[in-house]
């Protein structure tokens, strides 16, 4: 199976991008993780997108937050599918990064999930990598079917809840 990238603009990210990495081992999904920034280490950002496809990486999780130029930085310099985590590290809040991560011109995407939605990047990368794995598709089917049946579960509690407090 193709591995996953998660590259973070810098090792204050990592208790965002932590998420990404636990969802990526729970579907025994093979990742690396990477410290690069986009302004304070362009060349090395640079060496690592031309690099990826030849170093057995399917699909980049790239996750920065204030002037938010990783994701983009990267998805300038690789056909692969590059997830885009605008990390709230501001005082704007994650609104800077999400508007510097969302904005990308036609022809090279960033798909960005929400500020510091990092658990959405990897069950999207999971999604991407599934297409050409059926046993990650079953597994992505069973975690589908198990979140709702414990939807389902909190819907009888609540009816039942619901019909207890008229009952009397
Ligand atoms: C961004 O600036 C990083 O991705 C991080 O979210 C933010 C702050 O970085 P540090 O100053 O903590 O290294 O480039």
């Amino acid at each position: 199976m193709k591995k996953v990238a998660i590259i973070m603009g810098s090792d204050s990210d990592l208790p965002v991008v932590k998420k990404a990495a636990e969802v990526l081992k729970g579907f025994g999904v093979p990742f690396e993780m990477r410290v690069l920034s986009a302004h304070r280490c362009a060349a090395d950002v640079a060496e690592f997108a031309k690099n990826a496809e030849n170093d057995g990486i399917g699909v980049i999780i790239a996750a920065a937050g204030k002037a938010a130029h990783l994701a983009g930085a990267i998805a300038g310099q690789t056909p692969l599918p590059v997830i885009g985590i605008p990390v709230k590290a501001s005082a704007l809040e994650g609104i800077d990064a999400l508007l510097s991560t969302v904005q990308m011109p036609a022809g090279v995407p960033v798909a960005t999930v929400a500020i510091d939605g990092s658990a959405n990047a990897a069950y999207l990368a999971v999604q991407i990598l599934a297409l050409s794995d059926a046993k990650l598709m079953d597994k992505l089917k069973a975690y589908r079917a198990e979140q709702a049946a414990k939807v389902l579960e909190a819907d009888k509690k609540i009816r039942q809840t619901a019909a207890e407090m008229q009952s009397v």
